[in-house]
């Protein structure tokens, strides 16, 4: 028996010494080490064998098989390693040439301009909003006290697709629904994104545009108030050098209203091209909410008051880049597009 072990053990190394692939080494493994392995049949004869000779014997049939289970191991290794280079010398990679093209898009302009317009307002507080842009004649008119026959309708003229469906002119019924909604909550701090639609096409007007409005209800909000955040709102827009001057206006849904302006950035204001000789440079609209308005949508003018301002990402856009044709940015050439 003895002598069976000891052919076992270099008929084994021989034939793996002879092996250089994986599967012919696990068929190896399985031939001697295996259930119903060339091993396991001889320590099946132990049985035949005088009592006393059986550890010996038993001590070497063990040898024999860690042998065999260690140069196999070592074999395996050295094959895998054996594969890995042959893998790497086949595989040529010439690092001097040029990469695949990954032709990656960008922000456009106007993503990048309402995205900063509303991070200087998500840092003062502010929650973003949004609602349809096929929106009902209450809310884009009615609410926002524009009755049926108020003549201010006519500064708006719109796409209606229904008599009392419209595509919405202005984002302000994003802020009458959120009030509606919201109503007696305070405080109100929102400011609502998004497009807008209206019956102009010319080189300053596109039939779809960009606003961004704001809204701000509490118990004694002011005028004050609204001045300071535009302010806050223009400095970090148009860097911190920039001044504000509120111009007296009108708006159905704001009491008292106002257009703001900013020092032209192109000459600081001393006046120039850009800002027609004027030093200044309109911005946006605001005024404190309309207590009709602020009524209609649940909230008690009696009690509180809010301020509210809108502002078109286009214009904001054009004065940031100093963009001179609005189409630019509808054109979608990406000559102009990759500039941002
Ligand atoms: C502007 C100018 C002034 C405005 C008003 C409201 C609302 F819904 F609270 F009444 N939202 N936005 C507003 C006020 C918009 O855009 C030039």
């Amino acid at each position: 028996m003895e002598q069976k072990l000891k052919a076992i053990l270099s008929e084994a190394e021989q034939a793996l010494s002879r092996t250089d692939n994986l599967d012919q080494l696990n068929e190896i493994r399985v031939r001697f080490l295996g259930k119903k392995g060339l091993l396991t049949s001889v320590l099946r004869g132990m049985g035949s064998l005088a009592p006393e000779e059986r550890p010996r014997v038993g001590q070497l049939a063990n040898d024999v098989r860690a042998r065999i289970e260690s140069v196999l191991e070592e074999r395996m290794a050295t094959i895998k390693e054996q594969v890995k280079k042959e893998k790497l010398a086949a595989e040529r990679i010439d690092v001097t040439l040029p990469g695949t093209p990954f032709p990656a898009g960008r922000r456009h302009p106007l993503s990048i301009v309402e995205e900063e317009i509303e991070d200087i307002f998500l840092g003062m507080g502010y929650s973003i909003e949004e609602g349809p842009e096929i929106e009902l004649d209450f809310y884009n008119f009615e609410a926002l006290n524009l009755p049926k026959d108020h003549p201010a309708r006519d500064m708006q003229d719109s796409f209606f697709i229904g008599p009392e469906v419209l595509l919405r002119t202005h984002t302000s019924p994003v802020q009458v629904r959120t009030m509606e909604r919201t109503a007696p909550v305070l405080p109100v701090r929102i400011i609502a994104p998004g497009k807008v639609y209206r019956r102009d096409d010319d080189a300053t007007h596109s039939p779809m545009f960009h606003q961004v409005e704001g809204l701000a209800i509490d118990r004694r909000v002011t005028f004050g108030d609204l001045k300071g955040t535009l302010q806050v709102f223009a400095e970090k827009m148009f860097g911190p050098q920039t001044r504000t001057r509120f111009r007296p206006s009108y708006f159905p849904f704001t009491e008292p209203s106002a257009e703001v302006d900013i020092s032209c950035g192109m000459c600081g204001g001393k006046g120039c091209r850009v800002c027609s000789d004027t030093g200044w440079l309109e911005i946006l609209g605001c005024g404190m909410v309309h207590p009709r308005v602020l009524e209609v949508s649940g909230y008690n003018p009696e009690e509180v008051t809010g301020f509210a301002f809108g502002m078109g990402v286009e214009r904001i856009a054009m004065l940031k880049y100093n963009i001179d044709d609005m189409r630019l940015l509808f054109d979608n050439d990406l000559r102009f597009l990759a500039q941002f």
